[in-house]
């Protein structure tokens, strides 16, 4: 306690905040430890905002805030009569997407993150780091952030609390999570992950601010396993700045996994009902920008069955204590998802009517917004996500391709009423799937859990906006973690073997590819809502309801299970969506083997008996 009040003197000499001791001793009240407490005073020293402000997540916060933004121009109020709530901000144009290339796992040894993470020493990285945020909150509110990832109260739940400058983060923290005097009520005693977050733009007195500051010269996000810290710097956006998101609920998480035997994973969470009222919990993981969120929120076409969504993109899994069940949670409290391709189609679009914050797609004279492929005819007048006038003529598009909503999830009309069960939901099958324009089948079934743990490996996608660079670029991309595991893969692959050997009764294993297509580039499948027939089968499998066809690839459904004649648009045959062609799968095994072989001796057994095996009855 001594050292904790030399560092509130030393704090309010560089602070210039009268509340600093409110801040410092609510922080004492809630139980918050004293090295965490410490932890923020240090930071504060060095960051030397003019204010520091403790969030608690009010609603009064929110507003004061989002004004604060309209002030500033970062939000524009959209027509709160069509969209009550919602707003609209326009990022710089060099912050949209995750930025992988800037993206490290700072573990002691280089082999701890493998060979498909960016690696830095931890001491260098944080000597770098910390001469960028010397002095970068200047002008500007330090916001400490508590939060909760996972229901509160619920043991599978896990506390981090972030430092940001960005009062965008924090609107956005508070939508996402469980966050403020809720989260700090449950804090005592709890370990946190410490996140430190700055836009990078210091502002001199009397100097104009601009809507969106960040700095991406300067841009890394820098991952501590060791130590649970996440270091992010330059960046406003997604991914690179929420780091309650893909920085501690996969990368951190991951390695808590790791450490405590159980699985962060980049999975949606959704139920199925049959007509007799039944309902089954399915995970499914897809690369980023590959349909979780509108899977998630499926509206059935199918008289009888229906999906609800517990999360749309993260999960958690834990064997319960007596391991008859595998549960998940979903740790997340709201969506911040890619707003292109949301439509009529997709019940994402009912989820976004209102208190929504969306970024950079287009705006419309009437106030409303406007995205690729929300109306088959482009509006006129739209100004692009850069504040243009668009031009539908031209190729570039309205808006950005990695534009994004972010709403809290109560606010879909499909959630499931038991996406905040303390205990998570019973898993009853995983899903594993790519974006694929060849090869690989509408659905198959993996024979046993090792071999779903080969599906899962095996995953490649082609790239998307979700992340900056090429897109369209098929990339290995295990189990849709490639940008978000925080250590080795290879010590992955293993640990998702030993874990399913945990339990009494493992989940089925799939692998789906929604995106196969004919030689005319047409896509084969209609996807979207039409994708309730391929979660008709997996629930009747479960149920142990219909019989699968064996394949040497794995089980598929007969022709009559999936009841072709009902789905509107389709363009393949089942003999298409199912075919194996053998120089096509050479390839693709030719790859996969290059692929494991990076991983060294590291490489789990397991998986190469499982490759030999398919091989060998793939006749190759
Ligand atoms: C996301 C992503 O934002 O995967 O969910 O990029
Ligand atoms: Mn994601």
């Amino acid at each position: 306690m001594h050292r904790f009040f030399i560092f509130i003197l030393s704090l309010c000499a560089v602070v210039n905040y009268l509340h600093t001791n409110e801040v410092i001793l609510s922080l004492v009240e809630y139980g918050i430890e004293s090295d965490t407490i410490d932890w923020i005073l240090l930071q504060a020293e060095q960051l030397t905002p003019d204010s520091i402000q403790i969030c608690d997540g009010s609603e009064e916060e929110y507003q004061t805030l989002i004004k604060q933004m309209v002030q500033q121009q970062t939000l524009i109020p959209l027509n709160q009569t069509l969209r009550p709530g919602c707003y609209l901000a326009r990022s710089h144009p060099k912050d949209v997407a995750r930025v992988e290339e800037k993206t490290f796992i700072c573990s002691d040894k280089k082999q701890d993150a493998g060979p498909t993470n960016n690696w830095a020493d931890p001491i260098e990285m944080k000597q770098i780091m910390g001469e960028d945020f010397q002095g970068c909150m200047k002008g500007r509110t330090l916001y400490i952030v508590p939060f909760c990832m996972g229901p509160l109260k619920s043991k599978y739940a896990r506390f981090g609390i972030q430092l940001t400058d960005s009062p965008y983060v924090v609107v956005s923290l508070k939508t996402m999570t469980r966050m403020g005097r809720k989260a700090l009520e449950q804090m005592e005693g709890k370990s946190i992950v410490r996140c430190l977050h700055s836009m990078g733009c210091p502002l001199e007195p009397g100097a104009i601010d601009s809507a969106w500051p960040c700095n991406p010269e300067k841009l890394a996000i820098a991952h501590f396993p060791k130590t649970r810290e996440v270091w992010s710097f330059g960046s406003n956006y997604g991914g690179n700045a929420l780091l309650n998101k893909k920085c501690f609920a996969l990368r951190i998480a991951s390695t808590l996994g790791l450490d405590e035997g159980w699985l962060a994973e980049h999975m949606l969470i959704l139920s199925v009902t049959n007509p007799e009222g039944k309902k089954r919990y399915f995970t499914a993981a897809f690369p980023s920008a590959c349909g979780k969120t509108n899977l998630a929120m499926l509206e059935s076409p199918l008289p009888g069955w229906k999906v609800e969504v517990v999360g749309d993109d993260i999960a958690w899994l834990h064997w319960s204590e007596d391991g008859s069940s595998l549960r998940a949670i979903n740790p997340e409290a709201g969506f911040f998802g890619v707003v292109p391709g949301t439509s009529e189609k997709t019940n994402a679009i009912r989820t976004i009517a209102t208190n929504t914050i969306f970024t950079n797609v287009a705006l419309l004279p009437n106030g409303d917004v406007w995205w690729e492929g929300k109306t088959d005819t482009p509006p006129p007048m739209a100004i692009d996500w850069q504040n243009n006038p668009w031009d539908p003529s031209k190729t570039t598009p309205a808006a950005h391709p990695n534009s994004r909503f972010c709403v809290a999830a109560h606010e879909c009309p499909n959630i499931d009423q038991t996406w905040q069960d303390t205990n998570g939901v019973e898993i009853s099958a995983i899903i594993f799937g790519g974006r694929r324009a060849s090869t690989i089948p509408l659905i198959r079934e993996a024979f046993s859990w090792e071999h779903g743990v080969f599906l899962g490996a095996s995953i490649s996608s082609e790239t998307t906006a979700a992340a900056t660079g090429t897109v369209g670029k098929l990339r290995h991309d295990p189990f849709a973690m490639i940008p978000f595991c925080g250590y080795n893969m290879a010590d992955y692959f293993s640990h998702w073997i030993t874990f399913g050997l945990q339990g009494a009764n493992p989940p089925k294993m799939y692998a789906v590819n929604w995106f196969r297509k004919n030689s005319n580039g047409e896509y084969l499948w209609p996807g979207f809502q039409y994708n309730i027939h391929v979660l008709k089968w997996i629930f009747e499998r479960c149920e142990g309801s219909v019989k699968a066809k064996p394949t040497a690839i794995g089980l598929i459904p007969k022709k009559l299970d999936l009841d072709f004649a009902s789905i509107l648009g389709i363009k393949g045959s089942y003999e298409e969506l199912f075919a194996v062609k053998k120089h096509e799968w050479e390839k693709e095994y030719s790859a996969l083997s290059t692929y494991f072989s990076s991983f060294g001796n590291e490489f789990p057994d397991e998986l190469w008996l499982q490759y030999q095996e398919l091989v060998q009855a793939n006749g190759q």
